[in-house]
């Protein structure tokens, strides 16, 4: 992405802010192990903001005066010496700061900008992090209590960012094609190989293998390579079993490319598929064609929600799993959201509108999943809401068993 980019980004979110002043934060690296850290994944919205890749990194943006500085991160002479940081011209022209300032500094600064800004805005996590199994990055968390202060009073700035964030700029579309591009390769190839797969970790490094060795890429997220009953875990990533002849593989896996996501899921078989699980297949694919036609500009959510929930309700039908609309039943067979935001995040927020509109990129996602049966199957495309209609960016893979 080219400087202007981001000084685009921070333009809009000056101006949907009047003029504010916005301070956020890069995340910390995080302890791996004794004296090791996790490779490093940024904040989105500090990424979309700044374009580094960095931990400890912060940015102030005055909408005001229509400035905005990068603060160095606070690091010793060893981890320099032993980690590097990335020079500060580099960063200025990433970016396209103004400025790159110390972190006395910005101490300084904000208490300048405090005299003539008396709120602050900045990005925290959303209260739904709560319910995480893990700890959230504590980054932000800090900040927001340093901000408390300096200034009068801090706002949340999230819901103006995932609004901006939502409708994606043509370089942000490009940069997801190519994900979704390098992912459907992938896909094809290992479906070529099915039959010389003995378990679920040769697709997965298979695939990490084509990510890496064709684009320098990694996963957007743990990819899931779920056989047999497996595939009733929605987020199994041990991807450790053997495959069975007849298995039903689900697979749901995704690149990053330029920073941006691809998320697309599909289910192949190891072996002869029985009649059951090739029905089963079918009438998914059929369903998830049907929910793909109903998107398109303007179309209300919460209509949207309903058509699904009465297509999945038919599909259910139609393989005998209930005899008439059950929403208990469809939960259990059905039981997670048919798609979600797709961006720098894999889970990317669409700003909880209430109609779809261009430049969204959305997942579509139906699943069927009946443990008793040791079948799960779910097909899932990455689709471009546009002007006049819809384009299916995945649409080149097929979604054949
Ligand atoms: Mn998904």
């Amino acid at each position: 992405m080219k400087a202007s980019f981001f000084q685009y980004n921070r333009a809009k979110l000056a101006e949907k802010l009047g003029g504010g002043l916005i301070v956020a934060t890069a995340y910390n690296g995080m302890q791996r192990q004794n004296d090791m850290a996790f490779g490093f994944t940024q904040e989105a919205n500090f990424w979309y903001l700044t374009g580094i890749e960095e931990p400890d990194w912060k940015l102030i943006v005055d909408g005001t005066s229509h400035k905005a500085w990068l603060v160095l991160p606070d690091v010793s002479e060893e981890h320099r010496l032993f980690d590097g940081v990335l020079d500060e011209k580099v960063a200025k022209q990433l970016s396209g700061v103004d400025g790159v300032i110390t972190h006395d500094e910005a101490q300084a600064k904000m208490r300048q900008l405090a005299k003539k800004h008396s709120v602050v805005h900045t990005v925290s996590q959303p209260e739904y992090a709560a319910h995480f199994s893990f700890h959230q990055n504590p980054a932000q968390h800090q900040l927001h209590q340093e901000l408390e202060r300096i200034f009068s009073a801090v706002q949340l700035c999230n819901k103006e960012l995932a609004s901006l964030r939502a409708i994606k700029q043509t370089e942000e579309i490009v940069a997801i094609e190519k994900a979704v591009k390098l992912t459907m390769q992938a896909f094809s190839n290992v479906k070529q190989a099915m039959p010389s797969y003995a378990h679920e970790y040769e697709i997965e490094a298979d695939m990490s293998h084509y990510f890496k060795f064709e684009a320098a890429a990694e996963h957007a997220y743990d990819p899931i390579i779920a056989a047999g009953h497996n595939a009733c875990t929605l987020h199994y990533t041990a991807n450790s079993a053997k495959l069975k002849s007849g298995d039903m593989v689900l697979l749901d896996v995704g690149a990053r490319v330029d920073g941006y996501a691809a998320d697309i899921s599909r289910t192949y078989a190891k072996g002869k598929a029985s009649a059951r699980a090739q029905s089963i297949h079918a009438t998914l694919e059929s369903a998830h064609r049907d929910i793909v036609s109903y998107l398109q500009p303007g179309l209300d959510v919460s209509e949207y929600m309903t058509k699904v929930n009465d297509r999945m309700m038919q599909a259910l039908k139609e393989v005998n799993l209930i005899k008439h609309d059950d929403n208990e039943a469809l939960r259990k067979y059905f039981p997670h959201a048919i798609g979600h935001g797709l961006g720098i995040d894999v889970h990317d927020s669409l700003g909880a509108p209430r109609y779809f509109k261009p430049g969204m990129v959305m997942t579509v996602e139906p699943g069927i999943y009946i443990p008793d049966e040791k079948l799960g199957f779910r097909i899932e495309d990455d689709i471009l809401i546009t002007e006049s209609g819809v384009r299916n960016l995945s649409k080149g893979l097929s979604t054949a068993l």
